[in-house]
């Protein structure tokens, strides 16, 4: 048996349209699985539909905020009946403000917290119960680097990141007697939109990611498609409340030694 064959599952991915979301959910397709996402307006779902399609993925695509838990609960209603029951969940939607802390008003630090942290909440409560009567079911939360370490100007993302983390241990530890595995996956530094301020080339922060990652470079989406298919398959039955860092050693090295 193919441990890693996702043929017959359902995928829900949250904020697919693009970016790391997109990666994950097309490569779930090529793995098998039938993808489902939702993105903010119909404007980012029927790209994202185009963007599938063009690669032969006939995904599922709805509106819905997941800051909002009336049009979360109705989006799962409605997958359900036009789709199935979702085995896999991937919260992946998110946003990043980069302003120094006391710069920053507490509407903004409150929205990042909303998405970041209170829409994986949401969205995970609204699946859980129909994975507890199927028996089985596997959610995956994009944590991030600043779910371990903290820098300048991100303290509201690092605040949700951190508290994903523990939401993820928290999902594993009440709901892994129902066969249920939540796990996180943290990536390093990702070339998505997100990242593109702070990845112009010459730009300082630039040059400090390539020194701090042991790969010297900065990660893919496709680098991260391996390791998420991992979590969402047999292959990590007994893997439960474990975060994946998929970052190219950047947790594990002091960084390189300025010439
Ligand atoms: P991205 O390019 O900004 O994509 C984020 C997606 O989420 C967009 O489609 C966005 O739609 C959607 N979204 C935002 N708010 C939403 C809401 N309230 N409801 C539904 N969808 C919403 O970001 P990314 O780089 O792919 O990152 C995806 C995830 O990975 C995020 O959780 C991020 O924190 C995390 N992450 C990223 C990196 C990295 O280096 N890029 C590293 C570690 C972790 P809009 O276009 O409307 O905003
Ligand atoms: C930043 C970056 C990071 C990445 C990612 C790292 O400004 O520091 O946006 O936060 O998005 O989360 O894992």
């Amino acid at each position: 048996m193919n441990q890693f064959d996702l043929t017959g599952k359902i995928a829900l991915v949250t904020g697919a349209s693009y970016g790391i979301g997109y990666a994950i959910a097309s490569g779930y397709a090529k793995a098998g699985a039938t993808i489902v996402f939702n993105d903010i307006n119909q404007e980012l779902v029927d790209k994202g539909l185009a963007a599938y399609a063009a690669e032969g993925i006939k995904a599922h695509g709805y509106v819905a905020d997941v800051t909002n838990e009336d049009q979360i609960n109705a989006m799962i209603a409605q997958i359900e009946k036009e789709v199935g029951v979702i085995d896999i969940l991937v919260n992946n939607a998110g946003i990043i403000k980069r302003i120094p802390m006391v710069e920053m008003t507490a509407a903004e630090f409150r929205q990042v917290i909303d998405i970041d942290l209170n829409g994986p909440f949401i969205v995970s409560k609204a699946v859980i119960p129909s994975m507890i009567k199927k028996g089985a079911g596997k959610i995956i939360n994009i944590c991030s680097m600043m779910s371990e370490l903290g820098r300048e100007t991100v303290s509201a993302y690092a605040a949700a990141k951190g508290g994903l983390k523990m939401l993820t241990r928290n999902i594993a530890s009440e709901y892994g007697e129902y066969n249920i595995q939540c796990n996180g996956l943290g990536p390093g530094y990702i070339e998505t939109p997100q990242t593109a301020p702070i990845r112009v080339p010459g730009h300082p922060f630039n040059e400090f990611i390539i020194a701090k990652t042991p790969a010297a470079r900065w990660g893919t989406t496709d680098d991260l498609v391996g390791p998420a298919v991992f979590l969402a398959s047999n292959a990590s039955d007994f893997v439960n409340g474990h975060v994946l860092y998929v970052d190219g050693g950047i947790l594990a090295y002091i960084g390189k030694q300025p010439k």
